[in-house]
C-alpha cells in the first residue's frame, strides 16, 4: 500500500509521541514496544478497513474479556503461550540445551500454594458417582538417570466435569490439587479419578471470539505439573490421556507427542482389592526429567498472578 497514512509525517509522529519516544523518562525498551504494537494495530485498522464501530467492539471486548478474568484463557487459545513455549524451546537449544522432559503451557487455572504432602497422596476429596479411579506414579530424574529425591510435584486437574477447584465454586478448596514430595527414590505416587477434557465457559468471552473465528474451545483430557528440585530447571507441563476425541485438536496447542500418556484399565479383581477399591480402575505412569540449571540458560521461572485458595 504505497499510498498508507502509515508513512505520513504527522502518523509517524504521533506513534512516536504516543509511546513516549519524545521524553527521556520512562523505559526505552517498553517504549519501543508499544511503538510496534501501535504501529501494527495502525496499519491493520487501515488495511483492513476497520470502522470505528468495529473498533469500538473490540475496545468493549476487551473491557469484558478483562472483567470476565478470561484474559490467560484467550491467550491460550490464541495460541500465544504456545508460542512461549516455541520460543523458550529454541532459546534452549541454542544455549546447547537438550533432553528433558518437553515443557508445555502452564494455562489460566494454577493456584499457588496447594496442599504439601508425601507418600502415597489422594487429590480427590469431593465424591463423584460416575468418577474413575486412575493411580499415578512416576520417577523424577536428572538427566543422567538418577532419581532426584525430594523433588516437588506440583499437580492439578479437573474434575469429570472439566472443572477446575477455585475456578469451579462446586469443588472444595484444594480439590484435585496437591505438592507431592519424592521419595528417597525420586518417586512420586497419587490416587485421583480421570479428568474429562476442558471446554471454554460457552457463554464467556473467550469463547464468544471463538466462534466468531469458526473454532472450537475445547481440550483433551489432560494433567497439568510443575516439577521443581534446587539445581534443576523449573519444570511446566501437562500430560495428556490417550484416545481423547480433542488429543490433537487442542484449543490452547497444548499436546506434545512426548506427553501423550495410555491410561491402562485394571479390573482384575484381586488387584481392584489391593488398592481398596471397589471398581475396575485405570494407572497411568509418567517418568520426568529435568535438565540443570545454568547461568547461561533463558530463566525457566515465569512470574504471573496466581490466586490461592482460603
Ligand atoms: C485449561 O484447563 C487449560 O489447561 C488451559 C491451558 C486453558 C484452559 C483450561
Ligand atoms: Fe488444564
Amino acid at each position: 500500500m504505497t499510498d498508507s497514512l502509515m508513512h505520513r509525517i504527522d502518523v509517524q509522529a504521533l506513534l512516536d509521541k504516543a509511546a513516549g519516544l519524545d521524553t527521556d523518562t520512562g523505559d526505552r525498551r517498553l517504549k519501543q514496544i508499544i511503538r510496534r504494537v501501535l504501529a501494527d494495530a495502525f496499519r491493520t485498522i487501515e488495511e483492513f478497513g476497520v470502522t470505528p464501530t468495529e473498533f469500538w467492539r473490540a475496545v468493549d471486548y476487551v473491557t469484558r474479556l478483562g472483567q470476565s478474568n478470561e484474559a490467560g484463557l484467550l491467550v491460550a487459545g490464541l495460541g500465544l503461550e504456545h508460542f512461549l513455549d516455541i520460543l523458550m524451546d529454541e532459546e534452549e537449544r541454542k544455549a546447547g540445551l537438550q533432553g528433558g522432559t518437553p515443557r508445555t503451557i502452564e494455562g489460566p487455572l494454577w493456584l499457588a500454594g496447594a496442599p504439601l504432602e508425601r507418600g502415597e497422596v489422594r487429590l480427590d476429596q469431593d465424591p463423584e458417582s460416575d468418577a474413575e479411579t486412575i493411580v499415578m506414579d512416576g520417577q523424577v530424574r536428572d538427566p543422567d538417570g538418577n532419581p532426584i529425591p525430594g523433588a516437588i510435584v506440583d499437580v492439578w486437574h479437573a474434575n469429570t466435569k472439566g472443572g477446575y477447584s477455585f475456578f469451579d465454586s462446586s469443588q472444595s478448596a484444594w480439590n484435585l490439587r496437591r505438592r507431592i514430595e519424592t521419595d528417597r527414590d525420586g518417586r512420586y505416587r497419587f490416587r485421583s479419578i480421570m479428568p474429562a477434557g476442558y471446554g471454554c465457559p460457552p457463554e464467556g468471552t473467550t469463547q464468544a471470539l471463538l466462534d466468531r473465528i469458526g473454532r472450537h474451545g475445547q481440550r483433551p483430557a489432560h494433567i497439568h505439573f510443575f516439577v521443581e528440585a534446587p539445581g534443576y530447571r523449573k519444570l511446566t507441563t501437562q500430560i495428556n490421556i490417550a484416545g481423547d476425541k480433542y488429543l490433537h485438536e487442542d484449543f490452547a496447542f497444548a499436546t506434545r507427542d512426548e506427553l501423550i500418556v495410555e491410561a491402562r484399565r485394571e479390573a482384575d479383581p484381586e488387584a481392584i482389592a489391593r488398592h481398596g477399591l471397589n471398581a475396575p480402575f485405570s494407572t497411568l505412569t509418567f517418568d520426568f526429567t529435568l535438565n540443570r540449571e545454568a547461568d547461561h540458560l533463558p530463566d525457566a521461572v515465569v512470574l504471573r498472578e496466581h490466586a490461592t485458595a482460603a
